[in-house]
Parts: C-alpha cells; sequence; structure tokens
C-alpha cells in the first residue's frame, strides 16, 4: 500500500516547487502581521493541521463571486485546502449531493459538529414578506440561518453580503435584507470585500489554527491584520495625490502616467481593505493597479454610501 502522499508531493504533482510554497506562506505570513519566524510554523499549519476544523458554508442572496474568489486561492489550491487544513462538510456550489441529500447532508453536519464548526456564510438575509425574498428548500434564509448559525463555534461572512448586507441591502432594499449579524442579533467575524480576498480568509484560518484564537478585530468585526490601514495610506499612487497630480478622464496621458484617481471617483481614503499589499488572482493585480478607481467595496453600506462611484467624494 503507498503511504499517504505528502503535502509536497500533492503540490509538485500541480508545479508547485517547495520554494513556492514557502514564498506563498512568507506572504501569507506578512499579510497576517506576524513576524518572519512564523514562516515556517504557518507552513506547518497549512501542511499538518493538527486538528481538520469542520466548516459548514452556507449561501443566502448574493452573486457567488466570494466562492469564485476563494477558487483562485493559489496556494494552497482549494482542493488542498478543503481536504487537508479544514474539513468542508457541506457548501453547496462545490459539493456532488444535490436536492434532498444536500439538505440531509446539512442536518447531519450540523448534529454531528454542533458546537464545533466554523458557519462560514456568503449572502445577505431577507426579513420582509417573512423572508419570501430568499428561499432554499422551501426554507428562507433566515430560517436557515436560524437553526445553523446558534450552533458554530464561530460564524465568518465571507464578503460585504453577509457583513453587512451589500447590494441586495442598497435602497430601496424591497427584500428588507440585512447582515447576517444583524438577522440574528450575533457577532460575526466578517471578511468583507465584493469580492473579498481569499487570503484574508486563509489568514484568519491559520491564525487559529496556529495561535488557538481569532485575530483581533475592528469595530466593523472585520480582521485588523487586513483592514487595519486605508487603501490610501498604501497606494503606491500616493505620491501624486500629495503633489496634485490627478487623472481626470479615462483614457488621458494622465491616465497612462498612473496619476492618483481621487477625482475620477476614487474611494481608497475612506476604505478599509489591503488590496494594495494581498492582490488579486496569485497577487496578479488590484483595482487600482489596473487603472480603475477604489469604489469603497469593503465599507458597510457602499453602494448608497460611495455613489457615484465615478465622481470626486
Ligand atoms: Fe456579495 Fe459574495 Fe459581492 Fe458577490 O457571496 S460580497 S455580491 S462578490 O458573491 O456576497
Ligand atoms: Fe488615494 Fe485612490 Fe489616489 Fe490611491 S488612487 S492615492 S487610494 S485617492
Ligand atoms: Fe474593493 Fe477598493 Fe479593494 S474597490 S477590491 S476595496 S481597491
Amino acid at each position: 500500500m503507498n503511504p499517504k502522499p505528502s503535502l509536497e508531493e500533492k503540490l509538485a504533482q500541480r508545479g508547485v516547487s517547495r520554494r513556492d510554497f514557502m514564498k506563498y506562506c512568507t506572504t501569507l505570513t506578512a499579510t497576517m502581521g506576524l513576524s518572519a519566524g512564523y514562516v515556517t510554523k504557518v507552513a506547518e499549519v497549512i501542511a499538518n493541521p493538527a486538528m481538520r476544523a469542520p466548516v459548514i458554508w452556507l449561501h443566502f442572496g448574493e452573486c457567488t463571486g466570494c466562492s469564485e474568489s476563494l477558487l483562485r486561492t493559489t496556494y494552497p489550491y482549494l482542493d488542498t485546502l478543503v481536504l487537508e487544513t479544514l474539513s468542508v462538510e457541506y457548501h453547496e456550489t462545490i459539493m456532488a449531493a444535490a436536492g434532498h441529500q444536500a439538505e440531509e447532508q446539512l442536518k447531519n453536519a450540523v448534529e454531528k459538529y454542533s458546537g464545533k464548526f466554523i458557519c462560514v456564510v456568503e449572502g445577505a438575509i431577507a426579513t420582509g414578506f417573512e423572508g419570501g425574498y430568499g428561499k432554499i428548500g422551501g426554507k428562507t434564509f433566515l430560517e436557515i440561518a436560524k437553526a445553523v448559525c446558534p450552533k458554530a463555534a464561530g460564524v465568518v461572512c465571507m464578503g460585504t453580503c453577509s457583513s453587512f448586507g451589500g447590494i441586495q441591502k442598497a435602497a430601496p432594499n424591497p427584500g428588507g435584507y440585512v447582515s447576517v449579524g444583524e438577522a440574528l442579533g450575533i457577532q460575526t467575524l466578517n471578511i468583507s470585500g465584493c469580492p473579498p480576498n481569499p487570503v484574508n480568509l486563509v489568514g484568519t484560518i491559520v491564525n487559529y489554527l496556529l495561535l488557538g484564537k481569532l485575530p483581533e478585530l475592528d469595530e466593523q468585526g472585520r480582521p485588523l491584520f487586513a483592514y487595519g490601514k486605508t487603501i490610501h495610506d498604501q497606494c503606491p499612487r500616493r505620491a501624486h495625490f500629495e503633489s496634485d497630480e490627478f487623472v481626470e478622464q479615462f483614457g488621458s496621458e494622465e491616465a497612462a502616467l498612473g496619476y492618483c484617481l481621487y477625482k475620477v471617483g476614487c474611494k481608497g481614503p475612506d476604505t478599509y481593505n489591503n488590496c494594495p499589499i494581498a492582490k488579486f488572482n496569485d497577487g496578479t493585480s488590484w483595482p487600482i493597479e489596473a487603472g480603475h478607481p477604489c469604489i469603497g467595496c469593503s465599507e458597510p453600506d457602499f453602494w448608497d454610501e460611495m455613489t457615484p462611484f465615478f465622481e470626486e467624494a
């Protein structure tokens, strides 16, 4: 019988070298605000976690961009993360079960891991019309959330919709959508962003596995390691802002020169997130690097508060 392949062997099968994996762990450790001394421990926790935390992943009112963003987690690849570091017991988008079988799976997982599982939630919860705006298997989002979330060890909101209500809550909000915390009257850990950066979820989980506790949070329930500074304070275009060098029109010479996007609507000064450092798609780019102003997607009520997106605040 072949021994179970090591994480390194599995990564090698996907063309990821030990060097690349350690590079990822170094970035993750820095993102989490830990010193370089923790890199080996972070790698160890991802590769050989002492326990595989059970996770139940719920979807409510949203676009599934948050799961899409997680699917772009390069190292560890999603299947490695899911199968080796966590034990995902229920996730509608990626599980094989459907229909009654899926409902049964959810019920069984909640019973089996009661008090021990982490509940990750995507999407806001409709409260108007007795929750009629959103149902799964004949149950409203609110009924499902009430049945599952109180039995979790902790509730992690993935994305601005579950964290703060997101686009569903935007005026005039006919469905009466609210955040998970507001719908249930509980404190949630919020990884906001539309979409959120998967590195911040992985960082939160690794923090929990490594230090046995959740990271420190800001007053909006967001981990300080990721949401402790504004986009503006970390922005590579900041020198242009200070020198009054602004883009006033997309496609202009100033845009080509990478000038500050404040006058075409950038909300970076009022937005807390680590996009300039963490970036997206394996560190390829992020909105401002791609020439687009920050629209404030990790802030509460940004669809109402930060619009019009392309006008100076
Ligand atoms: Fe919301 Fe996520 Fe934006 Fe979309 O699940 S935060 S609409 S990226 O998908 O909830
Ligand atoms: Fe600030 Fe936005 Fe200008 Fe960057 S582009 S310096 S975040 S206003
Ligand atoms: Fe969102 Fe602004 Fe980052 S729009 S993805 S918080 S740069």
